[in-house]
């Protein structure tokens, strides 16, 4: 069995959810530290261009983006659960929205200047800039725009007021009962975001219930982990072979076919296409087989859901 092998950084707030997941379901994984800001050549070796944060590789099958790391999680160990028995549909509904809308407006928050001088007190000048253009970058090319601070600041006490109200239910001190599970981890990586500087933490802090919970949720922590090596899990990669294909229909309602060349790619933001040979699509998942000179032969995992499939 092949080690999981996650490449993150450590003030990233989806990094911080992949890492609570590991956490949560007790695992024992290898940490890579990845680059901040392009370039990043090691990582993009393996995805093939891919530049989000956080990566799950396992082999030579690597994992993009945490709503199908999630899932990739709960096929290495079902228990504890992420997706409770009866609330599958809510729990990942949920988690697609703070994924998306309350993460959105974290960011918004974070990236106001007063809290990013803050954040940016003890690099150099010069990473800031190069930060701020490596940022812009990022949503140049995606169907979502950064929502502006006015608007952020408008929305935040109506979010926190419907959070507020979903933990004040008498049924279990998280969002859908007695344990935490996918939506849990999806609200509290925004909410640690916000509490990294005394400009944003007073967000989360005004909410007494919220704060509790965010306390519980985060104390999960991250399993076990030793660093690795970018280099090494890039020969890792090259000297495995990809895990066998699920063995479930494809399915394309666009009708791409098994071995089709296509390109993939997010659709909100960080849209970089990523091009190789598309050997699978089930409900949830699309796998490209991509050859790389220094990754050798990966496949690469995406989820459907906010990714597009284009023809080469
Ligand atoms: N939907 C993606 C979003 C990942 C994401 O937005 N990650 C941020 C960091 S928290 C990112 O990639 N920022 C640019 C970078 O790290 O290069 C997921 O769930 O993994």
């Amino acid at each position: 069995m092949h080690e999981l092998i996650l490449h993150h950084y450590p003030t990233s707030p989806f990094a911080e959810k992949a890492r609570l997941l590991l956490g949560f379901k007790q695992l024992s994984w290898r940490s890579v530290t990845i680059p901040p800001v392009m370039p990043k050549p090691h990582l993009t070796a393996l995805t093939g261009g891919y530049r989000r944060t956080p990566v799950l590789q396992i082999g030579a099958d690597i994992y993009c983006d945490t709503a199908l790391i999630a899932r990739r999680l709960e096929v290495e160990k079902s228990t504890p659960s992420l997706f409770p028995e009866g609330q599958e549909f809510n729990a990942a509904v949920l988690a697609h929205w703070a994924d998306s809308v309350l993460f959105l407006h974290a960011v918004s928050l974070v990236f106001q200047p007063e809290s990013m001088a803050l954040r940016f007190a003890q690099v150099p000048k010069e990473f800031a800039e190069v930060f701020s253009k490596d940022r812009a970058q990022l949503f140049a090319n995606g169907s979502v725009q950064r929502v502006p601070l006015e608007q952020a600041k408008s929305h935040w006490p109506l979010l926190m007021a419907r959070l507020q109200q979903q933990l004040s239910r008498d049924e279990g001190e998280f969002l859908f009962g007695q344990a935490p599970c996918i939506a849990d981890f999806s609200v509290a990586h925004c909410l640690w975001f916000l509490k990294a500087t005394p400009v944003t933490a007073p967000l989360v802090d005004e909410y007494p219930e919220i704060k509790a919970w965010l306390g519980k949720v985060l104390g999960v922590g991250h399993g076990s982990h030793k660093p690795m090596d970018a280099e090494e899990a890039v020969t890792l990669a090259h000297a495995t072979t990809p895990a066998e294909l699920p063995d479930t229909e494809f399915v394309d309602p666009n009708g791409f076919q098994a071995g089709q060349q296509v390109t993939i790619s997010a659709v909100d933001y960080g849209a970089d296409p990523v091009a190789g040979e598309l050997v699978f699509a089930g409900f949830e998942e699309l796998i490209l087989r991509r050859e790389d000179e220094q990754a050798g032969v990966v496949h690469v995992h995406f989820p459907r859901l906010g990714y597009r499939i284009e023809a080469r």
